[in-house]
């Protein structure tokens, strides 16, 4: 039977702004206060989802979340009407207004963790929704994100949805920023990697002095566990703590893999040597053969690697069994990177190619092309499962496009986001985009 990568992107939603929310997140915090411009995010995201459906990959699309979120402000204390909410917040607790209008639900790399079909013990592919737990902004998306994923893969006999792991940072969970999956082919047993930046009960692991390590060991293996997969199809690695310090807050900042390659830094984990011969040799039992890029500091440095987002990059298996890299714009204008991608391409190797994206609405909050999209590993009988509504095609992107133009504003300070007039812009919107994506009610305007 065929069997898919499919690409499932985050919509940019109409909220979209500069919060400087993420410490860690070198961008989120240098462009802090700086004016957004929400519809150009958005499109320049669905650009991204149009060019790689016309290449011939699978690409879908994800739901942005409802913001601001009236609901977490009340949770929080903050009561009377909707607008009375907004106003409060604003005039008392400036920041947590802005974290209740975070647009961060588009990078979806961070919505789940999935594992397909072939992996689990099940034989359906599950998906837990990551509690994002190390920020406040973030930790109000999974009651969401499990809805919309609920309406997009509804078939309980294909599809398996666990709710997100208890919301303590012991069990700081951040989806498939830290997994990636090694296989032969998409539908075939695979090795599935789990990257950790800090143990949360075991003091043997270190940690980083500076910026948090926002997944843990006991995460991961929480979610290998709920998934049903086996010890032999799973490697867990260690993140380097020192790139954590350097701004490489999840592990797609510095390493990338698809197919039966890694393509990694140098500095990216704790003892590469061994977890480079587990994933050797447990791929080896599947059938696979196991392959790693590894790019030297001599070439690139952590921080060219932080600023260029390099591996946030997609890489894509083409028909030819060559590879495709999409990477932001960033690496072009950096000098080395660019050079070393150059070189890449035309080495020989599994690497062939290198498309450059305009993503700068996301990259100036630390979403690349990679934070952007969420992989699904499907077969036939599981694509043909999945909401056809949420699959994109050249007329869903047309009505996108189109949507994004009627609702969304092209500038957003912090004062905009005080507006209560700016709630009824966006529901409005939300409203519209569950008919168009056929997701039924999942806001909780709708359903409440
Ligand atoms: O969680 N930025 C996101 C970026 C997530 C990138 N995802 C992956 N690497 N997979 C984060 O730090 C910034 C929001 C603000 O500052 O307004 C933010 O949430």
């Amino acid at each position: 039977m065929k069997s898919y990568e499919v690409n499932f992107d985050g919509l940019v939603g109409p909220t979209h702004n500069y919060g400087g929310l993420s410490y860690g997140n070198v961008a989120s915090q240098s462009n802090s206060q700086q004016s957004s411009n929400p519809k150009e995010a958005a499109l320049q995201g669905l650009a991204k989802m149009k060019a790689l459906m016309d290449m011939g990959f699978q690409q879908g699309v994800l739901a942005p979340q409802e913001r601001p979120d009236v609901a977490a402000l009340r949770r929080l204390g903050f009561a009377g009407s909707d607008a009375q909410v907004i106003q409060q917040a604003a005039k008392e607790a400036m920041p947590l207004l802005v974290a209740s209008c975070s647009a961060s639900s588009m990078w979806v790399a961070n919505a789940a963790t999935v594992s397909p079909s072939a992996d689990t013990a099940d034989g359906r592919v599950h998906f837990t929704a990551a509690n994002l737990n190390c920020k406040y902004h973030r930790s109000i998306e999974h009651p969401t994100t499990s809805r919309v994923l609920g309406a997009m893969f509804a078939d309980q006999k294909h599809f398996a949805h666990h709710a997100a792991l208890p919301a303590v940072a012991q069990f700081g969970d951040e989806g498939a920023a830290n997994h990636t999956r090694f296989c032969k082919a998409y539908g075939e047993a695979g090795v599935e990697f789990f990257v950790f930046g800090r143990s949360a009960f075991d003091t043997r692991y270190p940690a980083p002095q500076k910026y948090p390590a926002r997944q843990t060991l006991e995460a991961s293996r929480a979610v290998a566990r709920l998934h049903g997969l086996k010890e032999e199809g799973v490697v867990y690695a260690q993140q380097n703590p020192s790139v954590i310090d350097q701004g490489v807050f999840h592990n797609d900042v510095i390493a990338v893999g698809n197919g039966e390659v890694l393509f990694y830094h140098e500095d990216a984990f704790l003892e590469t040597d061994k977890m480079l011969a587990e994933l050797s040799s447990k791929l080896a039992k599947v059938g696979g053969k196991f392959q790693s890029v590894c790019v030297p500091r001599s070439a690139v440095t952590v921080d060219d690697a932080v600023r260029s987002y390099l591996f946030n990059s997609q890489l894509l298996s083409r028909a030819d069994g060559s590879m495709l890299l999409i990477v932001p714009e960033e690496c072009r204008s950096n000098e080395r990177v660019w050079q070393y991608l150059q070189g890449l391409a035309g080495s020989g190797g599994v690497i062939r190619e290198v498309k450059v994206f305009d993503l700068k609405q996301s990259m100036q909050n630390g979403g690349g092309p990679a934070c952007l999209r969420l992989r699904v590993a499907l077969n036939e009988t599981e694509l043909a499962a999945v909401n056809p509504g949420v699959i994109m095609t050249a007329p869903l992107y047309e009505s996108l496009t189109q949507w994004v133009e009627r609702h969304y504003r092209d500038r957003m300070t912090e004062n905009d986001l005080a507006d209560p007039q700016l709630l009824l812009e966006c529901r409005a919107a939300l409203d519209e985009l569950t008919q168009i994506l056929k997701l039924g009610a999942v806001y909780p305007f709708q359903i409440n």
